[in-house]
């Protein structure tokens, strides 16, 4: 049997494989609200036979979007469309998760492929921006937030618990907090982008201080047999890598601490300022160490398709899930060509019996 075939049990929810889908905006809702769009394209990702199928960057509040045609879970009418694509999901055999997050500086933007770029306050579908300190992101995203108060920083906090609730009201059984990609909660944690002076910035204790007192809030209300994960950027390769990452490490530790089952090993994008070593399996090392470190399930992706690879990180012990994003869009079925490449017995049987069947049958 492979190490990527294998099924992966985390608390109370047993993967049938070690094939992650990462969070992928569809840059499709209408108001925060699924469409067809959705419900189609989950569908058919989790027909492909990944173990975990995890919903794309949904905003805890309207201004925590990264566009105007991003998801949202801030009122209740959103959890029945979201529990049509969790549904889907889970009818094919993976395992539904979601992703929640707040966009700080870099929301109110143009959809990628319409610019990527700021859309002014001033327009009818912009608005303005918070974020731990007043400072602009930079480039096409050059709107200066405002500097968060205390009362906002308890309000998105609440929103991050009450969207939590939310996800698990639609039927989502993995959580992933999104503190990564140079969002909201990347943020705080940012010597960059943090300048505050006050309990939630300055060293590494204050900086660290959202996250963590969002992640204890949300634990109280996901349940404990359900698994609670974060995106996190753990190196920003800006220069001062060693630094960050002997920082992100112990935060790590305490995450764990905080009741943190795993963590999704990404990068900082916090500052325009970066340099990123792109390659194939380029984070694998990295994921590998803060896990080895901080003594946490780490999973990692970015150009890690390769099946040889994948199957290595997770053979080695260096990952326990493998994330795979831009392949599945390529061909949802992509964990099949995953089973072939590894020479697997039957590759068609990762997909479901009204395709495997035939797949199989004539040669
Ligand atoms: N990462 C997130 O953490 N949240 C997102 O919502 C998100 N949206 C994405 C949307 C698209 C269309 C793509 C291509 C990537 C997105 N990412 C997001 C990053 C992916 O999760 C993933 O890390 C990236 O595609 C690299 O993995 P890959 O090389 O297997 O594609």
């Amino acid at each position: 049997m492979t190490a990527i075939f294998s099924p992966y049990t985390l608390k109370g929810v047993t993967l049938r494989n070690r094939i992650a889908v990462p969070p992928m905006c569809q840059y499709s809702a209408v108001n925060g609200y699924t469409t067809d769009w959705h419900e189609a394209h989950y569908a058919a990702i989790a027909r492909g036979g990944a173990g975990l199928v995890i919903v794309e960057a949904t905003g805890v509040s309207p201004e925590g979007r990264i566009t105007p045609a991003c998801t949202g879970l801030w009122e209740d009418g959103q959890i029945q469309g979201m529990a049509r694509v969790a549904k889907a999901i889970k009818a094919s055999g993976a395992v539904p998760g979601i992703q929640i997050g707040h966009a700080g500086r870099k929301a109110s933007a143009n959809r990628p492929w319409e610019g990527d770029d700021h859309i002014p306050s001033d327009q009818p579908n912009g608005w303005d921006t918070i974020a731990p300190s007043a400072i602009a992101f930079g480039g096409g995203l050059s709107k200066v937030p405002q500097a968060m108060t205390l009362d906002d920083i308890q309000r998105v906090k609440a929103d991050f618990v009450a969207a939590a609730q939310r996800a698990l009201t639609a039927g989502f059984e993995w959580l992933e907090l999104h503190f990564a990609h140079g969002y909201l909660a990347q943020n705080f944690f940012s010597r960059v982008a943090n300048q505050r002076t006050d309990a939630y910035g300055g060293d590494f204790v204050g900086r660290s201080r959202f996250l963590l007192e969002t992640l204890q809030a949300v634990r109280e209300v996901w349940p404990e047999h359900l698994p609670l994960t974060a995106r996190f950027g753990v190196i920003e390769f800006d220069g001062h890598d060693e630094e960050t990452l002997a920082e992100s490490i112990e935060l790590a530790r305490q995450f764990k601490h905080a009741g943190l089952d795993m963590l999704n090993v990404s990068m900082g994008f916090s500052t325009q300022n970066a340099n990123v070593p792109w390659g194939p399996g380029f984070m694998v090392p990295i994921a590998a160490k803060v896990g080895r470190e901080a003594e946490l399930a780490v999973a990692t992706g970015w150009c890690l398709d390769n099946p040889l690879m994948a199957e290595k990180a997770v053979a080695d012990k260096q990952i326990e899930l493998v994330m795979i994003g831009r392949a599945h869009l390529v061909n949802p079925h992509y964990p099949m060509q995953i089973a072939q490449a590894l020479g697997v017995e039957k590759p068609a049987s990762v997909l479901p019996e009204q395709y495997a069947y035939w797949l199989s049958r004539y040669h």
